[in-house]
């Protein structure tokens, strides 16, 4: 009998630490041996990775995946599609949102979940949970029942008609959290701000998309920000913004880093690629880059390189939310009209987001190659509670590896990609470094424009404590 089930020979061998020529040995479905040179037969399969760079699988950690509409349409991937377009963009687990819809018990909408998961997906994954309703019975039953069976991170939105919650709920929520050992993200917008500033925008009768990005301009964001960071100082517990676009917002992040509070962050490839001109396109073409927050202006986003590059950042994710354009169930027959505010928020990235972080960051040297793992793996396995079995390349881990061709030039366009939208905001950019294949647990799910293995393969990931939670307790005993 081989000593390993496959053998990924000759590459140079990435993690957030370290770059490295060596072979990759894997023993069912884990990382069983790292060494200058394995001997190929000892090996059943072997993988010959000369010329590729060898990387730990990509996580994503922010995406929604057949979740109800924010606002009317239909999200496009379910956990098949969704899983497909992840695994072919170089990720190998992803963690989308369980939303809690307002009436419904926290643990049904966890089943739920588990149910439209089930028998789907390529790619191992866990869920988020979504507070939207902390009343008695969540707060005091469920959340510490579900932190405990670990689901050890939960969202909670400061603005959006259905989830929005005040900052006296956010305060018990984050008090929950603290005492069960669970990790609280806050999406960072102020609702009456919105409000505000949309009535007097459609007053004005200024409907078009371009006006999103004035109801939802950088200082709405920024206040919110300031505003979490607060009350997580309050409650004393770890927060983590999602989705940041702006500068200003990034701005606090930074303000309470240095200030040692432990306040972490995330921004997305939509707020370095794309701008608030993007909405000036003619008609619903401006429609499509429509997401909360929006982009900024074409300014910002040398300024969240800095803060992915000095760590203000710990991960980058694609916030994926696939909307169709077209058809029933799209943006546009949903809206039922081109106002900025009728149009469900979100774009698609799932499959892009490591290929245009390499691109456009390590090959234009914006990034280092370990700083990239960091931001698009490991550091997602750290404080989601997967790390060490996810996010590294290391003996025991998950043989969740990617073969990475830092030369390849590819244009992009939609009909290319696996995703449930009808279009990409990325078409027509032109990138450098692509994922040649992608192994699962050591098994191959993408290999040179070919996707392998079964709907249903992925394996459900209860996951640990983060080890924000863990650094906080250290720190405090
Ligand atoms: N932002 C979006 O653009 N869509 C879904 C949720 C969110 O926060
Ligand atoms: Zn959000
Ligand atoms: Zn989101």
């Amino acid at each position: 009998m081989a000593d390993f089930d496959l053998i990924v020979k000759d590459g140079t061998v990435v993690t957030a630490s370290d770059t490295y020529a060596g072979d990759i040995g894997v023993r069912d479905g884990r990382i069983a041996a790292l060494a200058d040179d394995l001997v190929p037969a000892r090996a059943e399969t072997v993988i010959d990775a000369s010329g590729k760079l060898v990387l730990p699988g990509g996580i994503e950690a922010h995406c929604h995946i057949d979740e109800p509409s924010f606002g009317g349409a239909v999200l496009a991937d379910d956990f098949a599609s969704g899983s497909v377009a992840a695994a072919c963009g170089g990720t190998t687990t992803f963690i989308p949102f369980a939303n809690q819809v307002p009436g419904q018990s926290l643990r049904q909408a966890v089943d739920d979940y588990h149910a439209k998961a089930r028998g789907k997906s390529l790619i191992d994954y866990s869920f988020h949970m979504i507070v939207s309703d902390p009343n008695e019975q969540v707060l005091g039953q469920e959340l510490p029942g579900l932190l405990h069976d670990g689901y050890t991170s939960f969202k909670v939105f400061m603005t959006y008609d259905d989830f929005c919650l005040d900052d006296g709920e956010i305060l018990s929520v984050l008090a929950t959290a603290k005492r069960h050992d669970g990790f609280v993200m806050v999406h960072a917008e102020n609702d009456h701000c919105i409000r505000w500033l949309a009535e007097q925008l459609e007053r004005a009768g200024r409907t078009e998309p371009a006006s999103f990005a004035i109801a939802h301009g950088p200082a709405v964001e920024r206040e919110a920000t300031h505003r979490a960071i607060s009350l997580a100082e309050i409650v004393d517990t770890p927060v983590f913004i999602v989705h940041v676009s702006s500068a200003q917002a990034m701005e606090q992040i930074a303000w309470a880093q240095a200030r040692g509070l432990p306040v972490y962050a995330e921004t997305c490839p939509q707020y370095l690629f794309l701008s608030a001109d993007d909405f000036k396109r003619e008609g619903w073409e401006g429609a499509k880059y429509l997401c909360a927050p929006p982009p900024r202006d074409p300014e910002n986003p040398e300024q969240l390189w800095r803060g992915l590059k000095n760590g203000t950042f710990q991960l980058i994710s694609s916030d994926h939310c696939p909307y169709r354009m077209d058809g029933p169930g799209g943006r546009i027959e949903s809206a039922g009209e081109l106002h900025f505010h009728k149009v469900s928020p979100g774009v698609p990235g799932i499959e892009l987001r490591l290929p245009l972080m390499f691109s456009e960051g390590v090959n234009k040297g914006r990034l280092d190659l370990n700083r990239f793992v960091a931001l698009t793996a490991t550091d997602a396995a750290k404080l989601y509670g997967l790390y060490p079995q996810k996010g590294t390349i290391a003996v025991g881990s998950d043989a969740d590896i990617v073969l990475w061709d830092p030369d390849r030039r590819v244009t992009v366009r939609h009909a290319m990609l696996h995703d449930g939208a009808d279009y990409t905001p990325y078409e027509d950019f032109d990138l450098k470094g692509w994922p040649v294949l992608t192994l699962s647990r050591g098994e191959i799910v993408w290999r040179d424009g070919t996707v392998h293995g079964e709907p249903g393969r992925g394996r459900f990931l209860k996951r640990g404590v983060s080890s924000a939670i863990r650094s906080n307790a250290a720190q405090s005993t």
